[in-house]
Formats: C-alpha cells, sequence, structure tokens
C-alpha cells in the first residue's frame, strides 16, 4: 500500500483505545486494526472525546500514535452528543425514520464541541515537525475541516461520512445547513460510503450554492477551489473474520449452538439496537409468517442480538420498550407449553467468537435496516460462511449501503413492507443450497476485493492527491 509522506492525524468523536482488566488496549473494529499497519509506519495522533474517570493514557502499546483526550463537560455531551449528532443529525440523515429536534441550544454546543476538537488538532499540528495529513470522521465533527483549515493551511485535510447522506430536499430542512456544508467544503477530500450518498451531497451543494461545478469526482468551487467528493464503500478485515470463523472457541460455542437449536431453521438478526435497523418490522414479519404458516411453529428460532446502544436518549428507551413489548407478544402466542420460545432475545453484546459462532449457525442472516450507511455485519455474516463453505442466506434491505455492492446474490428486502418481507423470508428458505452457497461465495469475493485496508488506501490517497487552490 501507498503511504502517506506525512504523519496521520485523525479526528474521530472517540478515541480508538478500550480498558480491560489488564489495562488499555487498542479497541476492536475495522477502522482501528486497518489503521494501525499505517500509523505503524508514519506514525501520528488520534484526537477524540474521552470521559475515562482516570483518564486515558498518552499511548497504548499496539498503537504507535499519541493519544489526544478532549474532554467535555456534562452539558456538553448533553448538547453535542445526545443532542445535536444523535437527534438531529441521525435521523435527518437517516431519511427521517424518526423526527429530527431541532434544537438552537444544541446546534451552539455543537459549534462549541467543535471548535474545541479544533483547538487540540491546532496544538497538535503546530508541534509537529512534518505538517501532517489530517483524516476527520463522520457527523460528530462537520465542522471541523473548516476550521482546521483555519489553524492550518498546508495540511491535506479529508472528511469521511460514515451515515447515509440524505437526499437534498431532506438536508434542506436543517437551519444550519449551510454552516455545515462550509464547514465540509473546506476540505481537500470527502469520502461517502456510496455513489448515491456521493451525490446527495453533491446536489445539495448546487441546490444551496450557485456557481459550483460537479467534474466526475471533482467540485470547483465559485473561487477555484477544487475539492475531491468520491464514494469509497468501508469494510472489514476479511483474513481476521475467516480466521475467527474457525478458531477453537468459536468451535466450542458453535457445537453449543447446534445443540440448543438442533432441527430448526436459524434466522439471526444482529444490530445496535436503533430504530434505523428495521428491528420492529423484522419481528412483525416474523410474527406473520408464523401465523400464516403454524407449521413451522416449533421448527423456527429467530434470534436477535440487540446491543444496548445510546439508552440514554429518550427514543432508544422507547424503541427498546417496544422491541420488548414485540418479542413478549410474538412469544405469549406462538409457544407451545413446554416447548422453545420462537424468538431468542438477547439484549447484550457478544464477545467476538460467539458472534462468528451465531453467523455459522444461521440458516439466514436478517439485515433489514430502514436506512444504513453501509452495514458491516452483512460483510462479516458472508465471509464467516463462506470461510466455511456455509450455505446461509443473506436477507438483506434495499436501504443499506451494502446492497448497492451484493446485487442479486442477496435477498433484496424492502423492510416498509413487512408483509412482503414475510414472504421473502418463506421463500428464501426454500432456495436450493448449491445457489445458496454459490450467492454466498460470490458476496464473500467481493468484501475481499474490496477489504477496509483498500478503503483505507483509497481514502488517504485520495486526501493526498485532492484539493487544489484556485
Ligand atoms: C455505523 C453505520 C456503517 C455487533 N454486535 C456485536 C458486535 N457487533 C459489531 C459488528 C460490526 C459492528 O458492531 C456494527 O457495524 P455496522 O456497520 O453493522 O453498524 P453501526 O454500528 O450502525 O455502524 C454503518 C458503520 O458505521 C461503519 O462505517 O457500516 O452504516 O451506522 O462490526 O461485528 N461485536 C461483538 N459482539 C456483538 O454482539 N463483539
Amino acid at each position: 500500500m501507498d503511504l502517506p509522506d506525512r504523519p496521520l492525524v485523525i479526528v474521530a468523536n472517540r478515541l480508538p483505545v478500550s480498558r480491560g482488566p489488564d489495562g488499555w488496549h487498542p479497541a476492536a473494529g475495522g477502522l482501528v486494526t486497518a489503521l494501525r499497519p499505517v500509523i505503524e509506519q508514519v506514525g501520528g495522533a488520534w484526537i477524540g472525546w474521552d470521559d475515562d474517570p482516570e483518564g486515558v493514557p498518552s499511548r497504548v502499546d499496539g498503537l504507535n500514535c499519541d493519544l489526544h483526550a478532549v474532554g467535555l463537560s456534562e452539558a456538553q455531551v448533553e448538547g453535542y452528543y445526545h443532542g445535536f449528532a444523535n437527534r438531529t443529525l441521525w435521523p435527518l440523515f437517516h431519511d427521517l425514520v424518526e423526527e429530527p429536534v431541532i434544537d438552537r441550544g444544541w446546534w451552539r454546543i455543537y459549534e462549541e464541541v467543535n471548535r474545541r476538537f479544533a483547538a487540540t488538532l491546532e496544538h497538535v499540528v503546530t508541534a509537529s515537525e512534518v505538517t501532517p495529513l489530517v483524516w476527520i470522521q463522520d457527523y460528530h465533527l462537520m465542522l471541523q475541516p473548516e476550521l482546521v483549515r483555519a489553524a492550518a493551511p498546508d495540511a491535506p485535510i479529508g472528511f469521511f461520512l460514515h451515515t447515509p447522506f440524505p437526499p437534498p430536499e431532506l438536508f434542506a430542512r436543517l437551519p444550519w445547513r449551510d454552516q455545515l456544508l462550509h464547514g465540509l467544503l473546506a476540505a481537500d477530500a470527502i469520502g461517502f460510503h456510496t455513489t448515491r450518498y456521493r451525490d446527495n451531497f453533491v446536489r445539495s451543494v448546487q441546490h444551496l450554492y450557485s456557481g459550483v461545478t460537479a467534474l466526475g469526482d471533482t467540485l470547483i468551487l465559485p473561487d477555484g477551489r477544487q475539492v475531491r467528493v468520491v464514494a469509497h464503500p468501508i469494510s472489514i478485515d476479511v483474513d481476521e473474520f475467516a480466521d475467527l470463523a474457525r478458531t477453537e472457541e468459536t468451535e466450542r460455542e458453535l457445537a453449543d449452538l447446534e445443540q440448543q437449536f438442533e432441527g430448526r431453521t436459524v434466522l439471526l438478526g444482529v444490530d445496535r439496537l436503533d430504530y434505523t435497523k428495521g428491528i420492529r418490522h423484522r419481528l412483525q414479519s416474523i410474527e406473520l409468517l408464523l401465523e400464516r404458516r403454524p407449521d413451522l411453529i416449533g421448527s423456527l428460532a429467530f434470534v436477535q442480538i440487540a446491543v444496548p446502544s445510546r439508552d440514554d436518549v429518550d427514543e432508544y428507551q422507547q424503541l427498546r420498550t417496544s422491541v420488548e413489548t414485540e418479542v413478549g407478544r410474538i412469544n405469549g402466542r406462538f409457544t407451545e407449553p413446554g416447548k422453545d420460545v420462537p424468538v431468542h432475545y438477547l439484549y447484550r453484546g457478544v464477545p467476538r467468537p460467539a458472534l462468528a459462532a451465531y453467523y455459522r449457525l444461521a440458516d439466514m442472516m436478517c439485515v433489514t435496516p430502514l436506512k444504513d450507511g453501509m452495514n458491516l455485519v452483512a460483510k462479516e455474516f458472508v465471509t464467516v460462511q463462506s470461510a466455511t463453505e456455509g450455505d446461509g442466506v443473506l436477507l438483506l434491505s434495499e436501504f443499506c449501503g451494502t446492497s448497492a455492492e451484493f446485487g442479486d446474490d442477496a435477498v433484496r428486502t424492502n423492510p416498509f413492507d413487512i408483509e412482503g418481507q414475510s414472504y421473502l423470508m418463506e421463500s428464501a428458505m426454500r432456495l436450493d443450497s448449491e445457489d445458496r452457497r454459490g450467492r454466498v461465495a460470490r458476496m464473500a469475493e467481493i468484501v475481499r476485493d474490496a477489504d477496509v485496508y483498500r478503503w483505507v488506501e483509497d481514502e488517504l490517497t485520495g486526501i493526498a492527491s485532492g484539493g487544489h487552490g484556485p
């Protein structure tokens, strides 16, 4: 891979480390895994919010960069993170599947916190002997490029959005739309998961500003400055998941699960408990399926792993209540005395070997978000299945970024059509095993061709070569 010719400074909402019983270590997850070899070579820094009561160390073994924690007050966390990021931008960027809350106070705090991040960054850039390449992550920090540009005019600056970018007519509702676009357009390169999100962004810019020209991957601004706007789908560390699929621990977990679910067709959902993920709609489809096909009662099991998320936000507490009510209703309706329940609901994350074992166990993986930037679970599932020559079916929402890559090898669903989705679940169960195996293998190949290392390389190269002055 072509390495940047300078140190790398990442700015993200959180720092890439977590504290276990044996001390601090690099966090699990694709972004950190893929960046480790790069920062091993070029070094640099990572700036992020951290609220560990004992403070985060400035270096952690296994990660060749300095860590700079941005401390936030309770009011800042409330306004910037729980408020503007997660109750305004998150629902707005996911096509209003919940109503975004518009709150001027939160916006002011979002600006204030973005300035705090930028002040830390300025300090890092000034202290660096060589001007670094700056890579900013996600919707929490959309004002950063402009703030950083003011502090470090010569630094190559990139931004990547991990959520969808909404159609211009939805984005236009935001009272602070101009400020956000301005903030972003100071970058040299702006990355999105898909061409659709990229095009939405370009159309928003053109809708709100006159005199902007789009030429291929380049936006030419009225002052002549050029910004690269690109689609780079994020992915996973394929070898890591393929290996995880076969470890002894995964085999042990799988053996237990196979015993527990013996003789049953297993449908699986793995999501953060978020209203964008379509968990309620999915449960309702399962209910309709069991209602229509009572012969499946007892032979079909639906396992939902729901990882707790943002549970101090109202909408998320309400979602949990309604999901749990739904699970209770379905199990109440369809459980025979003395027999197993149809829905197994886990309100928790599971360790990675257990996750891989569930991916192996599943006859059908239900990835049915109402809207999702990419969705890595779908990529992990086909990788694990293919590494073990599995024939699991992927039921995949047409409204997630992954769907743009997998074409018809996934069984494509519209999760808003609850009845249609229940018919798709039923027909997908009848697909011939050879057909299923072929689909899994082809989708896994697509993931292998564009893994997370490729994503990092494409992004960093794009930032280094993007952005030309007037
Ligand atoms: C955002 C965007 C975009 C899940 N359950 C467990 C567990 N996980 C891990 C999975 C996967 C990750 O969490 C979830 O990633 P997703 O991509 O599916 O979804 P978001 O969290 O919403 O991520 C999304 C992503 O950013 C990257 O840009 O794809 O669209 O919304 O890696 O493996 N891990 C463990 N136990 C679990 O129970 N250990």
